[in-house]
């Protein structure tokens, strides 16, 4: 019986030490999707600070409002506007990174019924060492309010 009951206490708390160590070295705020009507791509938008010593790359996202979430750098060449997927952003030992309307975002395709103006959706996003950060994102319209 003490036996099984020191059993347990390891299990716990090789689940503790399993949890990843870095995952609180990035922090998100002012998280945000732009929901358009019907099934329209959802823009979602945030910030980004790596507060830990290690560079850090985002990799994805994956979220419960979207059935699938990419990473899109929207740019403006000759009055012309155009998205083009990227795969990987990189946020250095220190660094901030915006995601904000004109540049980077993440793309929320075919948004699910949580993406509802006024309210909030779960995220994740994908980090280089292999933790996963969440996030909620507040869901405004498209005016961005
Ligand atoms: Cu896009």
């Amino acid at each position: 019986m003490k036996q099984r009951l020191s059993l347990v206490i390891l299990l716990a708390l090789t689940q503790i030490w399993a949890a990843p160590a870095s995952a609180a070295s990035v922090t998100v705020t002012d998280a945000w999707f732009r929901a358009l009507p019907g099934t329209l791509p959802a823009g979602g938008y945030f910030n980004v600070h790596n507060t830990g010593n290690s560079d850090l790359a985002i990799l994805g996202a994956q979220s419960d409002g979207c059935s699938t979430v990419m990473m899109h750098k929207s740019s403006n060449a000759g009055g012309m506007s155009r998205m083009e997927m990227v795969d990987k952003v990189d946020v250095p030992a220190g660094g901030k990174i915006s995601f904000a309307p004109g540049g980077l975002h993440l793309m929320c395709m075919r948004p699910t019924a949580l993406m509802k103006i006024g309210g909030k959706v779960p995220v994740v996003l994908h980090l280089s060492d292999g933790t996963r950060v969440a996030a909620t994102f507040a869901v405004r319209g498209a005016s961005g309010k």
